[in-house]
Formats: C-alpha cells, structure tokens, sequence
C-alpha cells in the first residue's frame, strides 16, 4: 500500500503527533541537518549560475525544481518512516489556510509565529527552548535579494525565526494558482528564472516557483516564492529546511505539480529532454545523489498518493 500524504487540516491530533515526533527522532540522528547541508550546498550553486555557464541548475531557477524537491522530500519522508511507517509529509495549502491562527500553527504542531524585536520562534516543537537547534544556520552576505542570493555565511543564531508577512504581507491566491495552472507549457529556454516571463512563451515552473508573473499581477515572487517569502525569517533564504514548515510548503508544490500534469497529460510532462548544459535533461540523474532522473521522479503515485 502506498503512503497517502493529507492535508494537515484533515489530520488527527494523533496523526500530527506522530509526524511531529518522527519529525523530532530524525532530527536527533543528524538526518535532517544533513538535508539542510544539502539544500544550502545545491541552491547556492544554483543561484549562483542564475545566468549559466558554471554547470547544472539542479533544484531552484531550473526545470527541475519539481523533481529535485521531490526526491528532496522522498528522502526526508523515508527517514520519518524508519520511526513510524505511518508518517507522511502532511501539505499547506497557503491558498485557503492563510491564517496566523490557523492551526498549522499551534503549540502542538508547527508554533507559532518569531517574537518581536530578534523574532525568534518561541513556541510549538521548533523553539530552541524546547530543544530544536539549528547546526546549519547560515545567513546571506551581499546585497542581492536573497531570492538570487548564493553567498552566505555562518551565521551565530542557533535558534529558529519566522516573520510572518513582514517581507511579504500576502499569501497567494486562488485565481493566481488558477491561471498558472492553466500554462500549456512545462518550462522554456532558457530554462532560468526569465522563462515565460514578458513573452509569448510558457513556463508553468517558472511561474509556480515565482520568478515569472502575468500582466495582470503586480508583484514577482508569488506561489512557491511567497510561501517563503511570506513565513519569512529563515525561510527567506537558502537554509530554509530548518524550518520544517518548508517541508509542508514544498509538499503543496509537490502536489501542484501533479494536478498540473494530470490537467495536461497530452503535453511534455518535463523539458528538456534532449541534453542540455545549464539543467538537468529529462533523464539526468539529479545531484547530490545521481540516483534518479526526472523521469523516473516524474509519476508520485508509485511513492505516495494525495488525499
Ligand atoms: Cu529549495
């Protein structure tokens, strides 16, 4: 039987639980941090050759953003399974669920918002008072906004933060959702963070990661940037697995990305498929790990199923 993923709006307090402390255990086993390492090694990377010419894109300004993190979250689920075989990545979907009192919020799973002044998180499993301790905490240095920033360095805070809708005041719409869903196109050359932007071209992955908008919308960063952005604090930046809200949000993109592909199964479900220097091709095997290729990330329902 296949692992079905819900959203955490439909789960028991049980259900959330259990996730909170696999969660915790994988934690402790240095797993998680291991993972972190991984997202800040391969989105500094990818940041830093926004423009091309260093190497792959692998995870972020690249067609594969949705295969990367899929994997990404494959290996995380897998991890908090070996504790509790019941546990999947439960998804927010920032669409409806916009609330700071909503209760993806409480005490008792993800805590709450940072508090003012140094805005550190002070409630729920993730406070540092109540034991979770960033060992992979980095910060960027340089001007550059941190959505293209690939610079970073230690940073002394071993303490979560979270800003909510200071950097950004909105969470994302219905109708912005609606109509990227509704992109023909899976990606477009050159495959970066300018794909299908002020073009006739597509880029339903450029646009569900946030570099690209439509006419009618008056700000870049929406949907899987905004989700970032809006939480704030760590997850503005390129470490931002040390929140594990990250995991939800990218669960809700990985689902994303799976209606897409059942809207449009008669269209390329991944470009680009011939070789190709700056990302990785269809059957690239993705980095860190060149175990699996977007092809064989492309159906989930062989991995996990959405409620
Ligand atoms: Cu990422």
């Amino acid at each position: 039987m296949v692992p079905v993923r819900k959203n955490h709006l439909d789960m028991t307090a049980t259900e959330k639980r259990r996730f909170i402390r696999a969660l915790l255990r994988v934690k402790e086993t240095g797993v998680y941090d291991e993972l972190v390492r991984i997202h800040i090694q391969i989105n500094s990377g990818d940041y830093l050759d926004k423009d091309g010419g260093v190497g792959k894109r692998w995870g972020h300004m690249s067609p594969g953003l949705f295969p990367w993190h899929r994997q990404y979250l494959l290996i995380l689920e897998r991890a908090l399974q070996q504790f509790d075989p019941t546990v999947t990545i439960p998804y927010w979907d920032w669409t409806k669920d916009q609330s700071p009192d909503s209760p993806l919020w409480a005490d008792t799973f993800m805590g709450g918002n940072g508090r003012p002044g140094d805005r550190k998180v002070m409630t729920g499993p993730f406070a540092r008072c109540n034991g979770w301790k960033l060992n992979v905490s980095v910060v960027p240095v340089g001007d550059e906004h941190p959505a293209f920033n690939g610079n970073y360095t230690t940073d002394d805070r071993d303490y979560l933060v979270r800003d909510f809708g200071t950097t950004n005041p909105a969470l994302p719409t219905v109708k912005e959702l609606q109509d990227t869903l509704a992109l023909t196109a899976y990606d477009t050359p050159p495959y970066n963070y300018t794909s299908g932007y002020g073009t006739e071209t597509q880029s339903l992955r450029n646009h569900l990661e946030g570099y690209a908008k439509f006419p009618w919308e008056a700000n870049l960063g929406k949907l899987h940037g905004a989700g970032h952005t809006w939480v704030g604090g760590h997850m503005l930046y390129i470490g931002s697995p040390n929140d594990p809200i990250f995991f939800m949000h990218h669960s809700f993109i990985d689902k994303l990305w799976s209606m897409w592909q059942k809207a449009h199964p008669d269209v390329p479900q991944y470009l680009p498929v011939e070789e190709h220097p700056d990302v990785p091709s269809l059957h690239t095997k993705l980095a860190p790990w060149y175990s699996m290729s977007p092809a064989e990330l492309l159906d989930h329902s062989k991995f996990y199923t959405y409620a």
